[in-house]
């Protein structure tokens, strides 16, 4: 039959959805639901994010999270729809969010199989320069055989991880999710329809990474020496590495991962464990980056080198060092311990 689709509508006589692709991936209907679920509460949040100036979501809500961070109202509301769409889902049994103090339980008439742990809307600070931003989450299924869930369900180790996953609120927003035994999928929400749609099936770090490393130099003169010696590499030897810093993970990591290089937020004198949250931002990142090809490590940690899926947090907003990206550039910063040592 001639085909008499005009370009324009052509795609969308067989969309490659959210649902359909995760239906297709794993005919598993609970799961369906819950990505569903995430995909809403992201598209009331990249909408939110996109009204901040004109629904007055600028500024602080006066008051702080488990870590210190001080509170952005769009965090606050972020985090409640966050919470509402994985609680009325039916699926869900133990939800960590960066922005509760402590975990939460969901009752026994709601009880489902999976454990999600997000950060409602990380690098939310620079929602009032207009920089991107996003909700990055991991999931676990329950192990625990009670009628509720314990938080020992999602003290768990990354490699345990069923699905990670980040929405990028940037000049598009982009759902990046890995799930079970696919690789690293990419989505474009396609606002006019309300659906994300695929835009890359098992995305991959290109062949040959770009030069690029990206930290925070402004705490240069706190990391221990061979995260200097390090850095000083990327910056004085040839090849000389382009500096890429925006100061939000989703954005620094989702060009990691499209373009290769490095990201890096090390230990240093005044925050001995590094800055970023195991559960819901270090482990979603490094899931991610590995199924695409890459790495991620705690860098020198406690005495060891060790893969970041290995490990086990003993409680909820545990923060550990990162450096992931490329093999070829995380090796290299690797071999500066193995020479220290
Ligand atoms: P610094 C945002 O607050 C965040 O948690 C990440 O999104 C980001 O990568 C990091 O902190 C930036 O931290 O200390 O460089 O401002």
């Amino acid at each position: 039959m001639a085909s008499f689709h005009p370009d324009s509508i052509r795609n969308d006589t067989n969309s490659l959805t959210l649902s359909r692709q995760v239906m297709i991936g794993t005919r598993d209907t609970d799961f369906v639901v819950l990505m569903n679920s995430i995909a809403c509460a992201c598209k009331l949040i990249s909408r939110s994010v996109r009204k901040a100036g004109i629904a007055g979501l600028y500024g602080n809500a006066g008051s702080e999270n488990a870590t210190g961070d001080d509170q952005k109202k769009i965090d606050v509301l972020s985090d409640e729809m966050m919470v509402n769409a994985l609680k009325y889902s039916h699926v869900c049994a133990v939800l960590v969010s960066e922005e509760q103090d402590d975990p939460i339980i969901m009752p026994e008439s709601l009880s489902g199989k999976y454990c999600v742990a997000f950060d409602p809307l990380d690098g939310s600070s620079n929602i009032d320069c207009n920089v991107s931003t996003g909700t990055i989450f991991s999931v676990w299924e329950k192990k625990s055989t009670g009628p509720v869930g314990v938080v020992d369900d999602i003290l768990r180790a990354g490699n345990d991880i069923v699905c990670a996953g980040y929405c990028a609120y940037g000049s598009a927003t982009e759902l990046v999710i890995t799930y079970y035994g696919s690789g690293v999928q990419r989505y474009t929400l396609d606002p006019s329809l309300g659906e994300f749609i695929l835009t890359a099936n098992n995305l991959k770090l290109p062949e040959v990474s770009k030069t690029i490393y990206s930290i925070n130099e402004g705490n240069y003169t706190s990391w221990d020496k061979p995260m200097r010696t390090a850095i000083d590499g990327f910056r004085l030897n040839e090849p000389r590495y382009t500096a890429r810093y925006v100061g939000s993970m989703v954005a620094d990591i989702h060009r990691t991962l499209l373009y290769g290089g490095i990201y890096l937020y090390p230990a240093d004198e005044k925050k001995g464990n590094g800055k970023l949250r195991v559960l819901y931002e270090c482990f979603p990142m490094a899931m991610i980056m590995a199924k695409a090809g890459g790495t991620a490590s705690t860098g020198m940690f406690k005495g060891t080198v060790t893969n970041l899926l290995d490990l086990v947090p003993k409680s909820i907003h545990e923060k550990v060092p990162i450096v992931i990206g490329c093999h070829r550039d995380v090796d290299r910063v690797l071999a500066h311990y193995n020479t220290s040592a």
